[in-house]
């Protein structure tokens, strides 16, 4: 009896591989760590975080100590060196750093006292070639937004260039630093990745400044506390491309995918023309979209060589505000893909507010079949499958979840929780052609009632996974 048990368990957690793994991320924009800066300690004498007083954008890296502590305190960077599309050459660097002080101690009498930027030029090898400090004015207590600039120059190329924002033991106070630089001046082989604490962990951003913008909020979430919000007014005469985007994270080629994102829209620009088989490889202006493309480099984090995708999902625009919708659909990685990146965008002359929550690649189980298809859970064409909204919703105790099949197939209605665990199978089989209606009573597998709170409802087809969400309030 027991050992039965545990093979039901080993089975639900392998299912759980084949339909729930997500391959981003930080998917739900939950984890607020700076993209590619690590807190120097695990425990943390001081309190090292982002803070929303800024330089530029929206927020600048904090260390701030109230007494001295037993070791130093700050970030410390990934190793910039050859990251994605950073190749570090020989010739001169120009390090630079904006920092503001608050109520600082002064005059330090060494290092350890001390606060400042110190860059890390090493070989192949790990032995340093050549390092520079760039200290802050530690005189008066606070100081102002002042920039801190220094020259490296290298006749060596480095393999590893690591930036550690540093607060020394015996420094106290809060201590700022925005528009982290590491630069070559003549011909260009890199930069500092997230050097003004824009992103947070797994993700970049693009955007041009005036008034447009995009960065991740707790203003609005699909779940958790978190999205990405990206806004630009209307008001602009050149108005470019916004994106938010994720590091690319591994896939197998050959086999196939669901990409999918929850998207919210306030105020966007509206167009009637809008199909839910909307995806295309064209960038059509002012469109709200999901678009993701293949990587080939062996090793992800070093190289940005794309195959195939820069594909569009477009949002749903035929309403300025639309609350959150899925749109999922289902590509397969072309020959040679190592890895995918899925991005949050708006497109040239997109005007209005989106928010972006919860993207999701997962391997399919099977695959759709040949080409793309749109798996987006709008309700739309007739002939296709259609899992429609559940009502009443939000619900307690029960729900009616409907259903449309475009032919006789066997399907799978199941529903899990937002972390993506199976909670129970409410239909298995081979269902007719036409309208289906499931109730849905708040249990799990076990006839138990489950807990209050968000949950997925997914219709597993032979053209791919359909699912929408639904809210049980005890
Ligand atoms: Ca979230
Ligand atoms: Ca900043």
């Amino acid at each position: 009896m027991a050992m039965r048990k545990i093979a039901t368990i080993v089975l639900l957690i392998s299912l759980g591989f084949v339909y729930g793994q997500n391959l981003i991320g930080n998917a739900g924009l939950e984890d607020l760590t700076p993209a590619f800066w690590t807190p120097l300690n695990a425990t943390m004498g001081g309190d090292v975080d982002v803070s929303a007083t800024a330089k530029y954008g929206f927020s600048s890296f904090m260390i701030s100590k109230a007494s001295a502590t037993t070791t130093e305190e700050g970030w410390m960077s990934d190793d910039n060196a050859n990251l994605f599309w950073n190749n570090a050459g020989t010739g001169t660097f120009a390090v630079s750093v904006w920092y503001k002080t608050d109520g600082v101690n002064t005059s330090p009498a060494n290092d350890d006292a001390k606060i400042g930027v110190v860059y890390t030029f090493n070989n192949a090898s790990g032995t340093e070639l050549a390092t520079t400090t760039l200290w802050a004015d530690q005189s008066a207590a606070s100081t102002d937004w002042t920039e801190l600039t220094g020259v490296v120059i290298l006749s060596e190329a480095p393999e590893q260039v690591f930036v550690k924002q540093v607060m020394g033991k015996d420094a106290t106070g809060t201590v700022y630093f925005d528009g982290i630089g590491c630069n070559t001046s003549d011909s260009w082989t890199m930069g500092v990745f997230n050097g003004g604490a824009e992103d947070v962990d797994g993700w970049m951003d693009w955007y041009g400044g005036n008034g447009n913008y995009t960065y991740v909020t707790d203003a609005e979430a699909n779940t958790g506390t978190n999205s990405i919000v990206m806004a630009q007014p209307d008001t602009m005469t050149s108005m470019s491309e916004l994106v938010y985007y994720s590091t690319p994270a591994p896939v197998e080629a050959g086999e196939w995918y669901k990409i999918g994102v929850w998207v919210k829209t306030e105020g966007v620009v509206d167009s009637s023309d809008w199909d839910r088989t909307y995806i295309m490889r064209d960038a059509i202006d002012q469109r709200v979209n999901l678009c993701y493309f293949f990587h080939t480099n062996a090793d992800l984090n070093a190289g940005w060589d794309l195959v195939g995708g820069d594909k569009f999902v477009y949002v749903d625009q035929r309403d300025p505000s639309t609350g959150w919708t899925h749109y999922v659909v289902a590509e397969q990685a072309p020959e040679e893909a190592t890895g995918i990146s899925v991005r949050a965008r708006f497109n040239n002359n997109t005007t209005g507010t989106a928010y972006f929550d919860d993207f999701s690649v997962e391997k399919m189980a099977t695959s759709p079949g040949t080409g793309i298809i749109d798996v987006s859970a709008n309700s739309g064409v007739p002939s296709d499958y259609v899992l429609a909204r559940n009502y009443p919703n939000p619900f307690n105790p029960s729900t009616h979840i409907r259903f449309t099949c475009p032919s006789s197939d066997r399907v799978k209605l199941e529903i899990r929780n937002v972390l993506g665990q199976h909670v129970k199978t409410l239909v298995d089989s081979e269902m007719g052609k036409g309208n289906h209606e499931v109730i849905w009573n708040g249990d799990n597998t076990n006839g138990q009632p489950v807990a209050s709170g968000v949950y997925i409802y997914s219709l597993v087809t032979n053209k791919g996974l359909f699912s929408q969400k639904m809210i049980l309030i005890r």
